[in-house]
Protein backbone atom coordinates (compact mmCIF):
# COMPACT_ATOMS: atom_id res chain seq x y z
CA UNK A 1 0.00 0.00 0.00
CA UNK A 2 1.28 3.39 -1.30
CA UNK A 3 1.19 6.31 1.32
CA UNK A 4 -0.18 9.83 0.11
CA UNK A 5 3.06 11.06 -1.05
CA UNK A 6 5.06 8.52 -2.19
CA UNK A 7 5.85 8.44 -6.07
CA UNK A 8 3.32 6.98 -8.14
CA UNK A 9 3.18 3.09 -9.33
CA UNK A 10 2.92 4.02 -12.60
CA UNK A 11 6.15 5.36 -13.32
CA UNK A 12 5.12 9.10 -14.08
CA UNK A 13 7.44 10.56 -11.21
CA UNK A 14 4.39 12.77 -9.80
CA UNK A 15 2.93 11.75 -5.96
CA UNK A 16 0.40 9.19 -5.28
CA UNK A 17 -1.80 11.39 -4.50
CA UNK A 18 -1.39 13.43 -7.59
CA UNK A 19 -1.69 10.77 -10.31
CA UNK A 20 -3.46 7.35 -9.45
CA UNK A 21 -4.53 7.31 -5.71
CA UNK A 22 -8.10 8.21 -6.48
CA UNK A 23 -8.31 6.04 -9.65
CA UNK A 24 -7.55 2.98 -7.77
CA UNK A 25 -9.70 4.22 -4.45
CA UNK A 26 -12.68 4.86 -6.56
CA UNK A 27 -12.41 4.15 -10.47
CA UNK A 28 -15.93 5.61 -11.37
CA UNK A 29 -15.24 9.16 -9.61
CA UNK A 30 -11.95 9.68 -11.24
CA UNK A 31 -13.54 8.30 -14.45
CA UNK A 32 -16.23 11.23 -14.23
CA UNK A 33 -13.70 13.54 -13.01
CA UNK A 34 -11.55 13.34 -15.76
CA UNK A 35 -14.52 13.21 -18.29
CA UNK A 36 -15.67 17.24 -16.67
CA UNK A 37 -12.12 18.11 -17.09
CA UNK A 38 -11.60 17.16 -20.81
CA UNK A 39 -14.95 18.61 -21.30
CA UNK A 40 -14.01 21.91 -20.20
CA UNK A 41 -10.50 21.49 -21.59
CA UNK A 42 -12.25 21.15 -25.00
CA UNK A 43 -14.41 24.32 -24.46
CA UNK A 44 -12.25 26.91 -23.59
CA UNK A 45 -9.98 24.98 -26.49
CA UNK A 46 -13.13 25.71 -28.97
CA UNK A 47 -14.28 29.04 -27.67
CA UNK A 48 -12.94 32.42 -28.24
CA UNK A 49 -10.85 34.19 -25.03
CA UNK A 50 -9.94 37.36 -24.90
CA UNK A 51 -6.44 38.05 -25.46
CA UNK A 52 -3.95 40.93 -25.36
CA UNK A 53 -4.67 44.45 -26.56
CA UNK A 54 -2.03 46.74 -28.28
CA UNK A 55 -2.32 50.52 -27.34
CA UNK A 56 -4.29 53.05 -28.94
CA UNK A 57 -3.98 53.82 -32.00
CA UNK A 58 -3.56 58.01 -33.13
CA UNK A 59 -5.26 59.76 -35.71
CA UNK A 60 -3.39 62.29 -37.06
CA UNK A 61 -4.34 66.39 -35.57
CA UNK A 62 -5.79 66.68 -38.80
CA UNK A 63 -8.37 64.54 -39.26
CA UNK A 64 -11.87 65.98 -38.39
CA UNK A 65 -13.07 63.83 -35.29
CA UNK A 66 -16.68 62.87 -34.33
CA UNK A 67 -17.72 64.94 -31.51
CA UNK A 68 -17.53 61.82 -28.99
CA UNK A 69 -13.93 61.42 -29.99
CA UNK A 70 -13.38 64.85 -28.20
CA UNK A 71 -15.14 63.17 -24.96
CA UNK A 72 -13.14 60.87 -22.45
CA UNK A 73 -15.89 58.93 -22.01
CA UNK A 74 -17.34 58.99 -26.06
CA UNK A 75 -20.33 60.59 -25.42
CA UNK A 76 -21.98 62.30 -28.14
CA UNK A 77 -22.86 65.71 -27.85
CA UNK A 78 -25.32 66.12 -30.22
CA UNK A 79 -27.82 62.84 -31.50
CA UNK A 80 -29.39 63.68 -35.25
CA UNK A 81 -32.69 62.91 -36.11
CA UNK A 82 -33.97 60.02 -38.31
CA UNK A 83 -35.95 62.71 -40.34
CA UNK A 84 -34.64 62.53 -44.38
CA UNK A 85 -31.23 63.74 -44.90
CA UNK A 86 -31.04 67.04 -47.41
CA UNK A 87 -29.22 66.43 -50.85
CA UNK A 88 -26.05 67.70 -49.57
CA UNK A 89 -25.77 65.27 -46.64
CA UNK A 90 -26.83 62.53 -48.82
CA UNK A 91 -23.78 63.07 -51.37
CA UNK A 92 -21.59 63.20 -48.91
CA UNK A 93 -22.88 59.77 -47.85
CA UNK A 94 -22.27 58.11 -50.77
CA UNK A 95 -18.67 59.37 -50.68
CA UNK A 96 -18.67 58.07 -46.62
CA UNK A 97 -20.17 55.11 -47.84
CA UNK A 98 -17.97 54.26 -50.76
CA UNK A 99 -14.85 54.64 -48.27
CA UNK A 100 -16.44 52.32 -45.90
CA UNK A 101 -16.91 49.93 -48.61
CA UNK A 102 -13.12 50.14 -49.97
CA UNK A 103 -11.80 49.84 -46.44
CA UNK A 104 -13.79 46.66 -45.85
CA UNK A 105 -12.15 44.66 -48.77
CA UNK A 106 -9.27 46.01 -47.68
CA UNK A 107 -9.90 43.89 -44.47
CA UNK A 108 -11.25 40.88 -46.28
CA UNK A 109 -8.02 40.75 -47.99
CA UNK A 110 -6.22 40.26 -45.51
CA UNK A 111 -8.28 37.52 -43.59
CA UNK A 112 -5.82 34.32 -43.78
CA UNK A 113 -5.22 32.10 -41.03
CA UNK A 114 -2.59 32.93 -38.94
CA UNK A 115 -4.02 36.84 -39.01
CA UNK A 116 -4.33 38.62 -35.44
CA UNK A 117 -7.46 40.38 -35.54
CA UNK A 118 -5.12 43.34 -34.48
CA UNK A 119 -3.43 43.54 -37.41
CA UNK A 120 -7.13 43.69 -39.24
CA UNK A 121 -7.43 46.78 -37.13
CA UNK A 122 -4.27 48.48 -38.26
CA UNK A 123 -5.60 47.79 -41.53
CA UNK A 124 -8.89 49.40 -41.30
CA UNK A 125 -7.03 52.22 -39.05
CA UNK A 126 -4.90 52.92 -41.71
CA UNK A 127 -6.76 52.49 -45.12
CA UNK A 128 -9.75 55.11 -42.87
CA UNK A 129 -6.79 57.70 -42.53
CA UNK A 130 -5.27 57.27 -46.41
CA UNK A 131 -8.93 58.66 -47.22
CA UNK A 132 -8.86 61.33 -44.67
CA UNK A 133 -11.31 59.63 -42.38
CA UNK A 134 -11.53 59.16 -39.01
CA UNK A 135 -12.21 55.43 -37.89
CA UNK A 136 -15.95 55.92 -36.11
CA UNK A 137 -15.52 53.15 -33.25
CA UNK A 138 -12.43 54.52 -31.93
CA UNK A 139 -13.01 55.87 -28.55
CA UNK A 140 -17.18 55.70 -29.25
CA UNK A 141 -18.73 55.39 -25.38
CA UNK A 142 -19.55 52.50 -24.03
CA UNK A 143 -20.85 51.14 -20.55
CA UNK A 144 -17.56 49.98 -18.96
CA UNK A 145 -15.16 51.93 -21.44
CA UNK A 146 -15.23 54.00 -24.70
CA UNK A 147 -14.50 51.27 -27.98
CA UNK A 148 -10.61 50.64 -28.10
CA UNK A 149 -10.04 50.03 -31.35
CA UNK A 150 -10.91 51.01 -34.91
CA UNK A 151 -12.76 47.76 -36.01
CA UNK A 152 -14.71 45.48 -34.48
CA UNK A 153 -13.81 41.68 -35.32
CA UNK A 154 -16.19 39.29 -33.98
CA UNK A 155 -15.04 35.71 -34.54
CA UNK A 156 -17.44 32.38 -34.13
CA UNK A 157 -19.59 32.30 -31.55
CA UNK A 158 -19.09 36.78 -31.09
CA UNK A 159 -22.29 38.03 -32.47
CA UNK A 160 -20.56 41.27 -32.58
CA UNK A 161 -18.58 43.95 -31.25
CA UNK A 162 -15.63 42.32 -30.59
CA UNK A 163 -12.61 44.36 -29.61
CA UNK A 164 -9.61 43.10 -31.86
CA UNK A 165 -6.44 41.89 -29.67
CA UNK A 166 -3.70 39.26 -29.95
CA UNK A 167 -6.43 36.29 -31.34
CA UNK A 168 -5.00 34.83 -34.00
CA UNK A 169 -7.04 33.34 -36.90
CA UNK A 170 -7.45 30.01 -37.07
CA UNK A 171 -8.32 27.80 -40.12
CA UNK A 172 -11.99 26.86 -40.16
CA UNK A 173 -12.94 30.36 -37.90
CA UNK A 174 -15.68 32.66 -39.31
CA UNK A 175 -14.70 36.40 -38.74
CA UNK A 176 -17.17 39.81 -39.17
CA UNK A 177 -15.19 42.61 -39.54
CA UNK A 178 -17.21 45.59 -39.33
CA UNK A 179 -15.74 49.12 -40.17
CA UNK A 180 -17.33 52.91 -39.92
CA UNK A 181 -15.71 55.74 -41.06
CA UNK A 182 -16.65 59.10 -40.73
CA UNK A 183 -15.45 61.52 -43.07
CA UNK A 184 -16.68 64.87 -44.65
CA UNK A 185 -18.83 65.05 -41.38
CA UNK A 186 -21.13 61.79 -42.03
CA UNK A 187 -20.42 58.40 -40.88
CA UNK A 188 -20.55 55.00 -43.50
CA UNK A 189 -21.30 51.79 -41.57
CA UNK A 190 -20.79 48.42 -43.12
CA UNK A 191 -19.92 44.40 -42.60
CA UNK A 192 -18.83 41.44 -43.86
CA UNK A 193 -18.31 37.89 -42.33
CA UNK A 194 -15.18 35.95 -43.74
CA UNK A 195 -14.22 32.51 -44.24
CA UNK A 196 -10.76 31.62 -42.66
CA UNK A 197 -9.17 28.89 -44.82
CA UNK A 198 -11.04 25.62 -45.02
CA UNK A 199 -14.56 26.14 -42.97
CA UNK A 200 -17.16 23.39 -42.68
CA UNK A 201 -20.84 23.14 -44.56
CA UNK A 202 -22.86 24.10 -41.27
CA UNK A 203 -20.42 27.50 -41.10
CA UNK A 204 -20.38 28.76 -44.48
CA UNK A 205 -24.39 28.09 -44.99
CA UNK A 206 -24.75 30.35 -42.13
CA UNK A 207 -22.70 32.73 -43.92
CA UNK A 208 -24.97 32.51 -46.87
CA UNK A 209 -27.93 32.45 -45.18
CA UNK A 210 -27.22 35.47 -43.36
CA UNK A 211 -25.85 37.07 -46.28
CA UNK A 212 -29.48 36.28 -47.81
CA UNK A 213 -30.99 37.80 -44.54
CA UNK A 214 -29.43 41.25 -45.59
CA UNK A 215 -30.46 41.26 -49.04
CA UNK A 216 -34.17 40.21 -48.10
CA UNK A 217 -34.19 42.78 -45.78
CA UNK A 218 -33.06 45.44 -48.26
CA UNK A 219 -35.97 44.19 -50.73
CA UNK A 220 -38.42 44.60 -47.78
CA UNK A 221 -37.94 48.87 -47.94
CA UNK A 222 -40.33 50.71 -49.59
CA UNK A 223 -41.37 54.22 -49.13
CA UNK A 224 -44.60 54.74 -47.39
CA UNK A 225 -44.07 50.96 -45.56
CA UNK A 226 -42.83 50.57 -42.08
CA UNK A 227 -39.22 49.45 -40.81
CA UNK A 228 -41.15 46.54 -39.32
CA UNK A 229 -41.74 44.79 -42.68
CA UNK A 230 -37.50 44.75 -42.84
CA UNK A 231 -37.50 42.36 -39.53
CA UNK A 232 -40.41 40.65 -40.68
CA UNK A 233 -38.78 39.69 -43.98
CA UNK A 234 -35.88 38.92 -42.03
CA UNK A 235 -36.69 36.93 -39.81
CA UNK A 236 -39.41 34.79 -41.71
CA UNK A 237 -36.19 34.01 -44.11
CA UNK A 238 -33.94 32.60 -41.06
CA UNK A 239 -36.44 30.80 -39.45
CA UNK A 240 -37.98 28.61 -42.32
CA UNK A 241 -34.04 27.82 -42.83
CA UNK A 242 -34.06 26.72 -39.00
CA UNK A 243 -32.16 29.54 -38.00
CA UNK A 244 -32.40 32.30 -35.17
CA UNK A 245 -32.12 36.25 -35.03
CA UNK A 246 -30.68 38.30 -32.11
CA UNK A 247 -32.61 40.61 -30.50
CA UNK A 248 -30.53 42.58 -28.42
CA UNK A 249 -28.97 44.45 -31.42
CA UNK A 250 -30.70 46.62 -34.10
CA UNK A 251 -29.67 48.35 -37.28
CA UNK A 252 -29.81 52.15 -36.65
CA UNK A 253 -29.81 55.47 -38.00
CA UNK A 254 -26.41 57.05 -39.64
CA UNK A 255 -25.45 60.37 -41.01
CA UNK A 256 -24.00 63.14 -39.12
CA UNK A 257 -24.34 60.61 -36.13
CA UNK A 258 -23.07 57.34 -36.14
CA UNK A 259 -26.23 55.52 -34.40
CA UNK A 260 -29.90 57.82 -33.97
CA UNK A 261 -33.07 56.82 -34.83
CA UNK A 262 -34.95 54.98 -36.32
CA UNK A 263 -34.07 51.71 -34.63
CA UNK A 264 -33.81 48.50 -36.90
CA UNK A 265 -34.98 45.28 -36.00
CA UNK A 266 -34.49 42.54 -37.67
CA UNK A 267 -37.82 40.48 -36.41
CA UNK A 268 -40.89 41.07 -36.57
CA UNK A 269 -41.50 43.85 -33.94
CA UNK A 270 -45.14 45.19 -33.53
CA UNK A 271 -43.15 48.74 -32.14
CA UNK A 272 -41.53 49.07 -35.01
CA UNK A 273 -43.98 51.41 -36.41
CA UNK A 274 -41.48 54.32 -37.99
CA UNK A 275 -43.02 55.26 -41.55
CA UNK A 276 -40.20 54.56 -44.24
CA UNK A 277 -39.91 58.08 -46.38
CA UNK A 278 -37.43 58.85 -49.20
CA UNK A 279 -34.39 60.87 -47.92
CA UNK A 280 -34.17 58.62 -44.88
CA UNK A 281 -30.80 56.96 -43.90
CA UNK A 282 -29.93 53.72 -42.24
CA UNK A 283 -27.98 50.31 -41.66
CA UNK A 284 -29.55 46.88 -41.70
CA UNK A 285 -26.96 44.25 -39.94
CA UNK A 286 -28.86 40.98 -39.31
CA UNK A 287 -26.96 39.03 -36.96
CA UNK A 288 -28.38 35.50 -37.47
CA UNK A 289 -27.35 32.08 -35.58
CA UNK A 290 -27.21 28.80 -36.04
CA UNK A 291 -28.65 27.51 -32.85
CA UNK A 292 -30.32 29.79 -30.13
CA UNK A 293 -30.24 33.30 -30.70
CA UNK A 294 -29.90 34.60 -26.82
CA UNK A 295 -27.11 37.08 -25.54
CA UNK A 296 -24.42 37.09 -23.08
CA UNK A 297 -21.42 39.88 -22.56
CA UNK A 298 -18.51 39.55 -21.76
CA UNK A 299 -17.42 42.03 -19.23
CA UNK A 300 -15.12 43.95 -21.36
CA UNK A 301 -18.68 45.51 -21.84
CA UNK A 302 -18.30 45.32 -25.61
CA UNK A 303 -18.06 41.34 -26.72
CA UNK A 304 -21.85 39.86 -27.27
CA UNK A 305 -21.62 35.94 -27.63
CA UNK A 306 -24.33 33.73 -28.05
CA UNK A 307 -25.50 31.59 -24.81
CA UNK A 308 -25.20 28.16 -26.07
CA UNK A 309 -21.86 29.41 -27.51
CA UNK A 310 -22.97 28.30 -31.17
CA UNK A 311 -21.82 30.43 -34.32
CA UNK A 312 -23.21 33.20 -35.48
CA UNK A 313 -22.78 35.87 -38.59
CA UNK A 314 -23.66 39.05 -39.60
CA UNK A 315 -23.80 41.71 -42.90
CA UNK A 316 -24.62 45.33 -43.10
CA UNK A 317 -25.35 47.93 -45.25
CA UNK A 318 -25.84 51.38 -45.02
CA UNK A 319 -28.91 52.37 -47.33
CA UNK A 320 -30.98 55.29 -48.19
CA UNK A 321 -34.36 55.24 -49.15
CA UNK A 322 -35.71 56.10 -52.56
CA UNK A 323 -38.75 57.07 -54.06
CA UNK A 324 -38.72 53.05 -55.55
CA UNK A 325 -37.19 51.12 -52.48
CA UNK A 326 -33.29 51.37 -51.18
CA UNK A 327 -29.74 52.13 -52.52
CA UNK A 328 -26.94 50.80 -50.74
CA UNK A 329 -24.59 54.06 -50.07
CA UNK A 330 -22.15 50.88 -48.95
CA UNK A 331 -20.82 49.45 -52.52
CA UNK A 332 -16.92 49.94 -53.13
S1 LIG B 1 -19.63 51.15 -31.01
N1 LIG B 1 -19.46 49.63 -32.97
N2 LIG B 1 -21.67 49.94 -32.31
N3 LIG B 1 -24.15 49.12 -32.82
N4 LIG B 1 -24.92 51.79 -30.48
C1 LIG B 1 -18.10 50.81 -31.59
C2 LIG B 1 -18.20 50.00 -32.65
C3 LIG B 1 -20.34 50.16 -32.17
C4 LIG B 1 -22.64 50.44 -31.51
C5 LIG B 1 -24.00 50.09 -31.91
C6 LIG B 1 -25.37 48.78 -33.26
C7 LIG B 1 -26.50 49.39 -32.78
C8 LIG B 1 -26.39 50.40 -31.85
C9 LIG B 1 -25.11 50.78 -31.40
C10 LIG B 1 -25.82 52.65 -29.99
C11 LIG B 1 -26.04 54.47 -28.40
C12 LIG B 1 -27.01 53.75 -27.50
C13 LIG B 1 -25.06 55.27 -27.57
C14 LIG B 1 -26.78 55.42 -29.34
O1 LIG B 1 -22.41 51.13 -30.55
O2 LIG B 1 -27.00 52.66 -30.28
O3 LIG B 1 -25.24 53.54 -29.12
CO1 LIG C 1 -22.36 48.40 -33.62
CO1 LIG D 1 -23.96 49.55 -37.76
Amino acid sequence: MLASNDPCWCGSGRRYKRCHRLADLDPGRAAAEQARRAEVERRSAAYVRPGTRTPRRSVPADIPRPDYALDPHGRPRHRETGRPKDPETIALMRIAGRAAAEVLQAVGAAVRPGVTTDELDAIAHEECVARGGYPSPLGYGGSVMPFPKSLCTSVNEVICHGIPDSTVLQDGDIVNADVTIFLNGVHGDTNATFLVGDVDEESRRLVDVTRQCLHVGIDAVRPGGSVRDIGRAIQSHAEERGYGVVRAFVGHGIGRSFHCEPQVFHYDNPQARTELLPGMTFTIEPMITIGDWHHEMWDDGWTAVTADRSRTAQFEHTLLVTEDGAQILTSA
